[in-house]
């Protein structure tokens, strides 16, 4: 996989948790903050505005020397020149995805336990995001949180990265690097924060010292 190490702290949008018409500036932000990854997740946006803000956010990554992955839509990946496509498990295979984005490009998929962890890792995912882990305001549809035991599970039995997501706060992310995650994923502890920039930079140094992500 390409940059495995940009993958510590996994920045997830939602502009609903920023105010109106400045998510490029708070992902600026946290980019500015030391984040090296952001995943553009924004499900209820038609086509064109999905593109126009992904091209924003594509400028803003490459400039920050940041990748930059498309949530479920591999088309909008390869339209904005993304560095890869997030799945979930409503979307196309890993395989499918690979052959619309190509054999280099960074595919992730999310994961709700260490089972679809393992299927993921033997579909030819590069990476994966296993969660809820915690309680999370910001998405109740996948049922109560997990805690740290799948997570812990998935570590022992799956090679690829596992980035723990759901709930991650600062003293969250100390508890899932200890219980094995490469990474953490999230949205609220980065773009609610009240100044995104520090809050971007107290994950990378809380982050950064984990053992390497390279396979
Ligand atoms: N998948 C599982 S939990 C979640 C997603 C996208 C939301 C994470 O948001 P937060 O605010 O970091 O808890």
């Amino acid at each position: 996989m390409r940059h495995p190490e940009a993958f510590r702290v996994y920045l997830i949008t939602d502009r609903k948790q920023v105010p109106a018409g400045g998510l490029v500036s708070a992902v600026t932000a946290a980019l500015v903050g030391g984040v090296r990854a952001v995943q553009l997740r924004e499900k209820d946006l038609g086509d064109r505005k999905l593109f126009e803000l992904g091209e924003a956010l594509r400028e803003c990554t490459r400039q920050a020397g940041a990748v930059l992955l498309i949530n479920d839509r591999a088309d909008m990946a390869v339209a904005v020149e993304a560095d890869g496509v997030h799945l979930t498990r409503a979307s196309y295979s890993v395989g499918a995805a690979r052959r619309l984005v190509g054999q280099t490009a960074i595919i992730g998929v999310s994961t709700h336990s260490a089972a679809e962890a393992r299927e993921a890792d033997a579909a030819g995912a590069d990476f994966v995001t296993l969660g809820p882990i915690y309680e999370t305001a910001s998405k109740r549809r996948y049922g109560p949180p997990l805690g740290l035991g799948p997570l812990e599970e998935a570590v022992q039995s799956v090679g690829i990265p596992i980035l723990a997501i759901g709930g991650i706060q600062l003293p969250t992310a100390s508890a899932v690097l200890r219980a094995g995650a490469a990474g953490v994923a999230l949205i609220s502890g980065i773009l609610a924060a009240p100044d995104v920039g520090a809050a971007a930079s107290a994950f990378v140094s809380r982050c950064s010292a984990g053992p390497s992500l390279q396979r």
